[in-house]
């Protein structure tokens, strides 16, 4: 009997421990988990995960021109402010597009107008870029919803993953890219392959779209790779606009990780993609450079060196010396819609650093109007914040990219594209 009674009350306190964890974790700003901190710290001691070991800096002001002036109003930022950041950011950071003349052609390969059971249309596109007596073809797949009565909102994806992960016969499917929710949802989804424009690897700048459109030598602030992948989903969203089932004023450019870095620099340079969506993308992406916290510039650029322009070099371990940090990059987004998001295991792309950029963005959609504002402590763990024209989460589990994260970034296309 008193075993029974000792059991019962185990079980409640339990119960009780449980319950008060799962709500501490949905009202509580969210912290990284000491455990996780200290295992990290442990496999890569070189690195710092711990929040309080994060150097004291101070952000160059987004709101203020190379000459001094403060940004007050909406005319300055976009034709001076605006103007000045990109360029430091193809300066310093991603690198400048050749400007290398070539041809471009769209050929509709397959077309299914009863894909997913007949809830969607299926296109396939080749986009073949051609220059310097070379070409190359970009494979773009398409699905929109057959139930659409105008012209639908489109998500494109810079598939950093390979083809298994955005099967266009729907065999395989995947979270990375969920076609049959979002169609369900009355939204297009387009894919692309970051290696059709760009393979991920080191070659000099010799392979991809590089070996058509680079002059020699490779200068110092030539584009690198991951502005390579930015620029074929330029070249995809040169074919969206053309394609009547899609509304070309509501196509957001979507990426994973390295993928994520990329959407970023696309919507920057792109101002017809009127969605970014950056999902974990760490160090190179969202997450300020400043925090040296997990993945740093050092870091990237000796294990990924083609992903930025040689000029990204001299900021190895001198991030302090940058004339730009990613609140910067972020603010390009700016009056369009911009969605950050971390993991809360991912600590090498420092999801902290990622909110942190977002909220020193902030200033800039505010200035334009949009409505947006947002504290500076991190919202709760899986708690969407969405204001104005800005939105984040931090998903628990690891980097990846889910079906829960897609439904939050429909949430807020579900407003932002109203
Ligand atoms: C990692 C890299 C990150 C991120 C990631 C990915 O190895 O350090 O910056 O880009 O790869 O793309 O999955």
């Amino acid at each position: 009997m008193k075993f029974k009674y000792l059991l019962h009350l185990s079980v409640f306190f339990s119960l009780l421990l449980i319950s008060s964890k799962i709500l501490s974790q949905t009202t509580e700003s969210w912290q990284a988990s000491k455990l996780i901190v200290e295992k990290l710290t442990k496999d890569r001691p070189e690195f710092n995960y711990a929040e309080e070991k994060v150097p004291s800096y101070t952000l160059p002001d987004v709101l203020k021109t190379v000459d001094g002036w403060k940004v007050t109003n909406p005319d300055i930022w976009t034709n001076v402010r605006r103007s000045e950041i990109l360029e430091m950011f193809r300066k310093n950071v991603f690198g400048r597009v050749p400007e290398t003349p070539y041809q471009k052609n769209f050929k509709v390969v397959n077309i299914d107008k009863k894909a997913l059971g007949g809830a969607a249309t299926l296109k396939q596109v080749d986009i073949t870029i051609t220059a310097s007596g070379k070409s190359l073809v970009i494979h773009l797949t398409l699905f929109t919803p057959n139930k659409a009565t105008k012209p639908s909102p489109l998500f494109l994806l810079i598939d950093n993953r390979g083809p298994s992960n955005t099967d266009p016969l729907r065999k395989v499917k995947s979270e990375f890219w969920p076609v049959e929710e979002a169609i369900a949802r009355g939204y297009g989804m387009a894919v692309f392959c970051n290696s059709d424009l760009d393979p991920d690897d080191f070659d000099d700048f010799k392979n991809g779209i590089h070996g058509l459109l680079d002059k020699t030598p490779h200068t110092d602030d030539a584009w690198g790779t991951l502005a390579a992948w930015a620029w074929g989903a330029s070249r995809c969203m040169d074919y969206l606009v053309t394609d009547k089932s899609i509304d070309k004023d509501k196509v957001a450019v979507v990426g994973h990780s390295r993928g994520g870095k990329t959407a970023l620099w696309a919507g920057a340079e792109d101002t017809r993609f009127s969605m970014v969506v950056a999902n974990e993308s760490g160090a190179g992406g969202a997450a300020l450079a400043r925090r040296r916290f997990g993945e740093t510039v050092g870091r990237i650029n000796s294990a990924f060196p083609h992903w930025f322009c040689t000029n990204y070099k001299k900021y190895s371990n001198n991030e302090d010396a940058l004339p730009v940090d990613m609140h910067m990059l972020l603010a390009l987004v700016a009056p369009r819609a911009l969605y950050v998001d971390c993991a809360s295991e991912d600590l090498w792309g420092d999801p902290r650093g990622c909110y942190l950029s977002l909220y020193n963005a902030v200033p800039v959609f505010k200035l334009l109007g949009t409505n947006s504002d947002i504290q500076e402590t991190m919202p709760p763990l899986n708690k969407q914040v969405i204001s104005g024209k800005v939105a984040f989460h931090i998903r628990d589990g690891v980097h990846n990219m889910l079906l829960k994260d897609w439904n939050w970034f429909m949430d807020f296309a579900d407003i932002s594209f109203r």
